[in-house]
């Protein structure tokens, strides 16, 4: 096919003129109907079993380099925009992005998706067309608003399909209208699809904020991504989402294995249903009512089920597992609800202690527990992060584990390589491609062979030319779009994630302090050091919010002192997103991974960090243990409590509140409490609001729930010491190398084999 002739063929008839008349607003429709033409030209794979991931979230980002790439025509697209005056990269900021997730969760799903299509491999996303997403971020005042933030416009990636379900709410039935985003898969001649849910008369958008009438249904079912549970309207309506998701969702299955000629007998061998948390776990309920409806007998329809239907657990934070009141359930979908009590049954007939039942709590306030629904009705439970895993076998869900052993099985997560290094960072991915073949692309391993050029000056220079380009890109690029200004030779120190207080964004604060109150005292740090955030705070997440509000405040404080901003400075990238972590990961030196040892599941920034060369100063939690254990001590800088001892310490909690960790270090400690005391300092309050890190104070002094004073020593000698060997360039650019050599393991096309060859077998 002829790439520039497809495209001319394009803007004539879409705007009769020639490519080269055309802007970037032009150029993007132009290439986005190209691409969905390639796309849709390509089959789907071949096979007998088929598989369905279900998630509430897919936070799949722009498309349009990830799919060129995909499509093999990148290269060439990229030579017909030079040849118009163009680049891909201006034509792409054109693209809305889709935020149609919260985090990790919903970033890897779309890896997911990519790899799977990679891989050749026949398995699809079912999830909902959020029309708003997540929100908009503004930061004003030194705090954050919200914001819809529509990404579908005339013309879109979404695919009409003119399928449509209809899903039976207690309230009366909905008719779900299925949209089709197309995953072209790299390497391969095939694609699969994402199926997007949606209702047939979608409400517009809210003015002003992010605020609207949740019980306007079923007009609000589709318009906003679910970003907390704060309140009793709400959290009903995301139980709506979640019964028209997997009831729409559990429809189509059944469709397609008609249209593929199997007997609905057998869908347990040719079909696999992978539940992405506890989001889509009513689809087990859900199944099982339409397969008696097709004339399976319960014993049946629970029995295929269960041989269906597999669970990823992403959590142990006990807020975040789902319970959900039985009359929520009987009010959404009433039909639901003696099917629950059903399975719930059974599975209290057969194991009595009450840890493991479903159905919990006295009569009149019993509420369901999904993950437990998952668990007994699914054949497979898997972690995201060896640490994570062992962590629910032995602690979390050790009553499950003895009771089936089998079931527990880790699948380290993974971040797709195409778009976290080929796409973000052409210019590291080039010099992967002379120092180790362009083979590395499809096969990551191949990048240990970077090790070979460990005492290589030349490739290691390049390896920091490379970074400092991408620095002072990022640097243009913050200064032209959000007026922030930051000196490229300084250290690059990036935290960007959901803004969580086990996190710990509040530590990273402390650690600011540190080195603000040392050179107010004449104490100058060895060199400069910019310390980045991004991170939006779930809206009714109040503590999260005070965080956000003492980091801007610090940032101003900061900026007002001549003094001090030529050593430290503070940016707050506004509306951190997908589009925001491709152009700040590729430019990181110091990777922030600093979560309480056992509570973030595994991280996935890390990985995308590490591919891109950054060096990690993390607590031993998640997969940063399994970065640790490739790129060795010196590659690395651990610190912290272990996750055992932090288990032992919540259990001495739980014991006795006393013995437990009440953050008596803020008294015991003499370095820690003047950095937690800055809090209440005018000098820092007249920035803001004064009660707000008043009460960050007192929680932090008196709760500190996720122990960051437990840690903050050593995490301050940890960052010191790395800040220190960054001025020995060569030593420092050998971490680099060593960190994208090891970073192959971490390629969500290797997370994906393994999910298929343990569990999906497809
Ligand atoms: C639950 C109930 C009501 C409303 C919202 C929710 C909800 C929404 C989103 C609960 C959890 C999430 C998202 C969780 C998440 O992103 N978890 C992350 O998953 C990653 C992929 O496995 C891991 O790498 C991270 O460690 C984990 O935090």
């Amino acid at each position: 096919m002829d790439v520039k002739q497809r495209m001319q063929e394009l803007s004539q008839a879409k705007y009769g003129q020639e490519l080269s008349q055309c802007g970037d607003e032009q150029l993007y429709h132009v290439l986005l109907q190209f691409t969905q033409e390639l796309s849709q030209s390509r089959p789907a794979p071949k096979g007998e079993r088929k598989l369905y991931y279900f998630s509430a979230e897919f936070l799949i980002g722009k498309l349009l380099s990830n799919n060129l790439l995909a499509l093999g025509v990148f290269d060439q697209v990229s030579q017909v925009l030079a040849e118009c005056g163009h680049t891909l990269s201006a034509v792409e900021e054109v693209e809305p992005e889709p935020s149609l997730g919260n985090g990790g969760l919903g970033r890897l799903a779309a890896c997911f998706l990519d790899s799977i299509a990679a891989l050749g491999l026949p398995g699809d996303g079912v999830g909902l067309n959020y029309h708003y997403g997540l929100f908009e971020q503004k930061l004003e005042n030194n705090k954050q608003s919200e914001r819809p933030n529509p990404w579908i416009g005339d013309e879109s990636w979404l695919i009409p399909t003119g399928k449509e379900f209809e899903v039976p709410f207690g309230f009366g039935p909905v008719r779900a209208k299925l949209f089709d985003i197309a995953v072209p898969g790299a390497h391969t001649g095939i694609a699969n699809r994402l199926h997007l849910f949606d209702v047939e008369n979608p409400a517009p958008a809210p003015e002003g904020g992010i605020d609207f009438d949740k019980h306007d249904l079923p007009a609000r079912l589709t318009s906003f991504l679910y970003p907390d549970d704060s309140d009793e309207a709400g959290r009903l309506l995301r139980v709506y989402q979640q019964y028209f998701m997997v009831s729409a969702g559990a429809q189509l299955v059944l469709k397609e294995l008609e249209e593929r000629g199997f007997d609905v007998h057998t869908i347990s061998d040719h079909v696999v249903i992978q539940i992405n948390d506890t989001h889509p776990s009513m689809v087990i309920p859900e199944l099982v009512r339409l397969l008696t409806q097709k004339g399976l007998t319960m014993d049946e329809a629970v029995e295929q089920v269960a041989k269906t239907c597999a669970y990823t657990n992403h959590t142990i934070l006990a807020e975040a597992l789902e319970k959900w009141p039985l009359t929520f359930i009987e009010k959404v979908a009433p039909q639901l609800a003696p099917i629950i009590k059903e399975l719930d049954t059974r599975a209290k007939a057969a194991h009595s202690d009450p840890k493991v039942a479903i159905i919990q709590g006295e009569a009149g306030k019993e509420v369901v527990h999904m993950a437990h629904m998952d668990i007994h009705y699914g054949y497979s439970v898997n972690g995201v992060a060896a640490l994570h895993t062992d962590i629910l076998k032995s602690s979390e869900l050790k009553p499950f584990n003895d009771i089936y052993p089998g079931k527990f099985n880790n699948k380290t997560n993974g971040v797709t390589l195409r778009r976290w290094l080929e796409v973000c960072n052409p210019k590291l991915a080039a010099l992967l491609d002379e120092c180790v073949g362009k083979e590395w692309r499809c096969d990551p391993n191949r990048l240990n062979k970077l090790m070979d050029f460990y005492n290589d000056t030349s490739v290691l220079d390049r390896i920091q030319a490379i970074k400092a380009e991408n620095k002072r890109a990022l640097a243009d690029t913050l200064r032209r779009e959000q007026g922030i200004e930051m000196d490229p030779e300084s250290v690059f120190d990036i935290q960007v994630k959901r803004l969580h207080e086990y996190k710990r964004q509040q530590m990273n604060a402390l650690y600011v302090i540190r080195k603000y109150l040392d050179i107010k005292a004449g104490k100058i740090p060895e060199r400069p050091v910019t310390v980045i955030f991004g991170a939006k705070a779930a809206p009714a997440y109040v503590m999260a919010k005070h965080i956000i509000h003492l980091i801007l405040c610090l940032r101003q404080l900061i900026e007002n002192d001549p003094q001090v901003h030529p050593w430290l400075r503070v940016v707050m990238v506004e509306n951190y997103n997908v589009s925001w972590a491709e152009k700040l990961i590729p430019a990181c030196d110091i990777s922030e991974q600093i979560s309480l040892a056992s509570k973030e599941a595994s991280g996935t920034g890390n990985m995308k960090f590490m591919a891109n060369g950054a060096v990690t100063l993390g607590t031993r939690d998640g997969a940063n243990v399994e970065i640790a254990d490739l790129v060795g001590p010196d590659n690395i800088y651990s610190f912290g409590a272990s996750s055992n001892w932090i288990i032992e310490l919540y259990e001495q909690k739980a014991r006795d509140h006393k013995l437990g960790y009440q953050s008596e270090i803020y008294y015991q400690r003499p370095d820690v409490k003047p950095l937690v005391d800055f809090l209440l300092n005018p000098v820092l309050t007249q920035y803001g609001d004064a009660d707000a890190l008043k009460a960050l104070w007192t929680d932090i002094t008196g709760k500190d729930w996720f122990m960051s004073l437990l840690d903050v020593e050593s995490y301050i000698s940890a960052r010191d010491r790395a800040i220190h060997d960054y001025g020995d360039k060569p030593f420092w650019a050998r971490k680099m190398l060593v960190n994208t050599a090891r970073c192959g393991f971490f390629s969500s096309d290797r997370t994906i084999a393994q999910y298929n060859k343990d569990i999906w077998r497809l």
